[in-house]
């Protein structure tokens, strides 16, 4: 049936099944009626309307068997959706930031990933944290939604996966131009291979083999992270500076209120993702960008320059 991969999915889908079937029910029955009823009461067939006198069977039947459907429709409903908002007290602990317009999660040692690794079987309790607008975390093969508001304390969802392998998150809720970009994955994995990739902070981190194109790797980077939502790599202004073009030129930033002439070089570009917010490009608004502070090394931007620079020399 539907993809599902987690302890919701059958209670979520018992009642949509049984409202989709009552739905659908009601829907062929009073379709046949009307049929029925056009061709037994039109005017050739029936030429006398005649008026119905009240009927205490009739209404009480009317209103006793919906009474009962709706009633069944909110049992399931309400059986499926409790152990959603009451997640155990022992289990993965995770936090999901969210930001126009991307994800990344971070773990209890300190691990921050774009994608969100679970083990199978296992209670994972996410913290839900919008640092900027509303978003909304879903994952539609484990049945869960909860929008992500900024600033509210204590918003929690949490799930146990069933079944090993890739599922995607989305944002379900609008936040801006890119919202439907927004988006990424849940990976579950044998607990074993969890465990181990928790407690080794190397063992995603690909080496970067001698002869690699590291502006590629760079390219990569920039997309995965989300950063090309704001940055075009045309030299068209998004809501950032575009990425092209700008490598090694002089430009004119506004730092404390004053103007003044940068060199668009590998501190510049640091600076900007860990403090974007220090020195503002003239013609951008501050308070934007957030800090990547944690979330990408000095590593990744490494790459990420090598890419600037090839986006500059072509
Ligand atoms: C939500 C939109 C947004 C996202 C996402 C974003 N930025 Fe920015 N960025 C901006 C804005 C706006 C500016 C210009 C204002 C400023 O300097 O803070 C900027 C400025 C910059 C600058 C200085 C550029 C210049 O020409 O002066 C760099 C470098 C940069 N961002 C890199 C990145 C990287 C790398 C990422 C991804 C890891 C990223 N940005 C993600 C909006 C964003
Ligand atoms: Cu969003």
């Amino acid at each position: 049936m539907i993809l599902g991969a987690s302890t919701f999915v059958e209670g979520v889908d018992n009642a949509f099944m049984l409202i989709l079937g009552i739905s659908f029910f009601f829907l062929i029955g009073i379709t046949l009626t009307i049929i029925l009823f056009i061709y037994r009461y039109n005017e050739k067939r029936n030429p006398k309307a005649t008026p119905v006198k009240d009927s205490v069977t009739l209404e009480v039947t009317w209103t006793v068997i919906p009474i009962i459907l709706v009633l069944g429709m909110f049992y399931y409903g309400y059986v499926g959706w409790i152990p959603m908002k009451r997640p155990p007290s022992e289990g993965v602990m995770v936090t999901a930031n969210a930001r126009m317009w991307s994800f990344n999660f971070r773990y209890e040692n300190g691990r921050v990933s774009d994608k969100l690794y679970v083990p199978k079987d296992t209670a994972v309790i996410v913290n839900l944290n919008a640092l900027d607008v509303l978003h909304s975390f879903y994952i539609p093969a484990f049945r869960i939604k909860e929008d992500m508001v900024p600033g509210l304390a204590n918003n929690r969802s949490w799930f146990e996966a069933t079944k090993v392998g890739s599922y995607t998150i989305f944002c379900a809720e609008y936040c801006g131009l890119q919202h439907s970009y927004m988006l990424s994955e849940v990976v579950v994995m044998e607990q074993e291979d969890f465990w181990n990739w928790y407690n080794d902070p190397d063992a995603m981190v690909e080496e970067i083999p001698e002869d690699a194109n590291l502006a590629l790797l760079g390219r990569q980077l920039v997309q995965a992270k989300g950063c090309v939502a704001c940055h075009s790599l045309d030299g068209s202004n998004l809501v950032g500076p575009s990425f092209a073009g700008r490598f090694g030129e002089t430009i004119t930033v506004i730092t404390g209120g004053q103007e003044r002439e940068i060199e668009y070089n590998e501190e510049y570009i640091t600076r900007s993702i860990y403090e974007p917010d220090a020195d503002i490009s003239v013609g951008f608004r501050p308070g934007q960008m957030l800090s990547y502070e944690g979330e990408i090394t000095e590593q990744e931007i490494e790459l990420i320059v090598e890419f600037m620079k090839s986006l500059s020399e072509e």
